[in-house]
Order: structure tokens, then sequence, then C-alpha cells
């Protein structure tokens, strides 16, 4: 019998560093390289929509090659083999979770591999660059696309959907993640409230590692395929 049913699982920029994708705020950071305000607002991208597609069309190109690491791999494995119910929201853009085999997920704060179209409001997928002058194939190339991601200011995708799947779960996990960026940082105390259990998995202690009931600190690769082995022990 697991321990646990239902479990929510929150993963941040931590869990891909080790496949080589950039975290935000640590030393080396995408935002020790660029101000949050010039590539990540909509005013940004309304300012300078030309810096903010080149700023994406950078980062898409940087997911070639790129591979799921250990973690991302233990996570499929823990949905693919708990008795129960497992759901991954994710905070990061990268396909790696669904390229480990994550079937049940949340993309919170978009994608990099979608565009968005600004006049019919369609979300498909889009692999090449985005630049001004790509328009969308559902309304017959007049609207124009956007990166499907979520600025800062921008309500984040289906949090309705997060918040019930909060309030049904009997663990919370959260991976990677400096926590401080919020509603996502809000998330273990939402749980806890909820009477859920809360774990956290990071390289340090997150801004809110005091809010977690237990916290492992370690590499991703190292803590998750751990943690997963005790959660499907029935740990
Ligand atoms: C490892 C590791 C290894 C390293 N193994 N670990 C005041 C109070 C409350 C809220 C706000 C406020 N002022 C403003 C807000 C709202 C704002 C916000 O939170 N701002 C904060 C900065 C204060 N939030 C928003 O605007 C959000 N929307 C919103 O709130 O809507 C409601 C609303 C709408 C309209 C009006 C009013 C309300 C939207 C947030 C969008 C975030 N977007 C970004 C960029 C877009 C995506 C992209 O370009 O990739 O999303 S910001 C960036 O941060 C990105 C990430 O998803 C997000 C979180 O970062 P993450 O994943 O935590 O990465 P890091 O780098 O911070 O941390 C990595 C961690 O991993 C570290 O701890 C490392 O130690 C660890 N690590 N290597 C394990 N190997």
């Amino acid at each position: 019998m697991p321990r646990y049913d239902r479990i929510v699982i929150l993963t941040g920029a931590g869990l891909s560093a080790e496949s080589g994708i950039a975290t935000f705020r640590d030393k080396d950071g995408i935002w020790s390289r660029y101000n949050i305000e010039d590539v990540a607002t909509p005013q940004a991208y309304a300012r300078n929509p030309e810096r903010v597609l080149d700023f994406y069309n950078m980062r898409r190109e940087g997911l070639a090659g790129k591979q799921p690491n250990a973690a991302h791999k233990a996570l499929a494995r823990l949905e693919a083999e708990h008795k129960g119910e497992v759901v991954v929201v994710t905070q990061n853009i990268d396909n790696l979770h669904e390229a480990a085999g994550t079937k049940r997920m949340i993309h919170m704060h978009g994608e990099l591999l979608s565009a968005w179209c600004l006049a019919c409001g369609t979300r498909q997928a889009w692999p090449a660059p985005i630049t001004l002058t790509s328009t969308c194939p559902h309304c017959t190339g007049v609207g124009r696309l956007r990166p499907d991601i979520v600025w800062f200011g921008e309500m984040p995708y289906q949090m309705e959907a997060i918040y019930e799947h909060l309030s049904e779960a009997d663990l919370f996990v959260s991976i990677g993640t400096s926590g401080n960026v919020y509603p996502a940082a809000g998330f273990v105390a939402e749980a806890r409230q909820n009477g859920v259990h809360t774990v956290e998995l990071n390289l340090e202690p997150s801004e809110g590692a005091s809010l977690f009931h237990e916290t492992i600190h370690g590499p991703a690769t190292r803590v998750v395929p751990g943690f997963v082995d005790r959660i499907l022990r029935g740990e």
C-alpha cells in the first residue's frame, strides 16, 4: 500500500541545470546577464518586440540536443509506477519532462516550443524561431505570433487546476526552484493549509525552505532518484 496517494510535484530551473540549461538566479544565471524588465514583461515586448523575440529564439536554439537527466527520468518512472496519481507542475519552459516520458503535466509558465497568436489566441507547437513577420496559420496568416511564455505581471496557466490538485494531494514535492516567484512560491503554504505533507529537494535551502516538513539538499540527479525509490517503496 503506498503511503501517499495523490502527489503534486512542482519543478523549477534547478531540475534542468544538469541537462545544461541555465537557471535564473544562480551566480551565472540568466538574470545575471539579462534585465527582467528588458526581456520578460509584456511592457518589454510592447517596447521592443525584436529584442524579446531574439531572447526567446536564442533560448529555443539552446534547447537543441539537450537531454532529460536522471531526475527527469526518475519523475517519469514515478508517474508510471506509482499506484496513485502524480501530477507534475513545472515552471520550466523546456520540454525535458515530456522527453523523459512524463505525461500528466502542466507548464504553468508556458513553453518555448509553442507560439501564441495575438489575434485568434491559438497556442500552437512552434519549433522554429518567431520573428516579427511570423504569422498564425490558423487565422490564414494575419495574426502576429508571440512566444507562449508567461511574463511578469501575466497570469500563469491553469491556476484553477493547480489549486484543485493541491487541495486533493497528500504529498507536495518542490524540486529545483528558488522560491522567489509567485504564485508558485506560495504553493507550499497552500499545500500545508490543506494538510498536505511537503518536501523540498533542492541544491541548497530555498527562500521558503523553513515552510517544508522535510528538506533534502543536493543535486537533483542525485537526490530525486533516491526520493522516488523511497516513495515507490511506500516509505
Ligand atoms: C539545483 C541545481 C541542481 C541549481 N539540482 N537544484 C510581491 C509579492 C507577491 C507576488 C509578487 C510581488 N511582486 C510581484 C509579484 C508577482 C510576480 C513575482 O512573483 N515577482 C517576484 C519576483 C516577487 N509574479 C508574476 O508576475 C507571475 N504572475 C502573477 O503573479 O500573476 C498574477 C497577477 C497577474 C496580473 C496582475 C496581478 C497579479 C508571473 C511570473 C512569471 C515568471 N516568469 C519567468 C520567466 C518566463 C519564463 C522563462 O523565460 O523561462 O519564469 S521568471 C523565471 O523565474 C522563470 C522561472 O520559471 C521562474 C522561477 O525560477 P526558478 O525555477 O525558481 O529558478 P531559479 O533560478 O530562481 O532557482 C533555481 C534553483 O535551483 C535554485 O534554488 C538553485 O539552488 C537550484 N539548483 N542547480 C537541484 N543541479
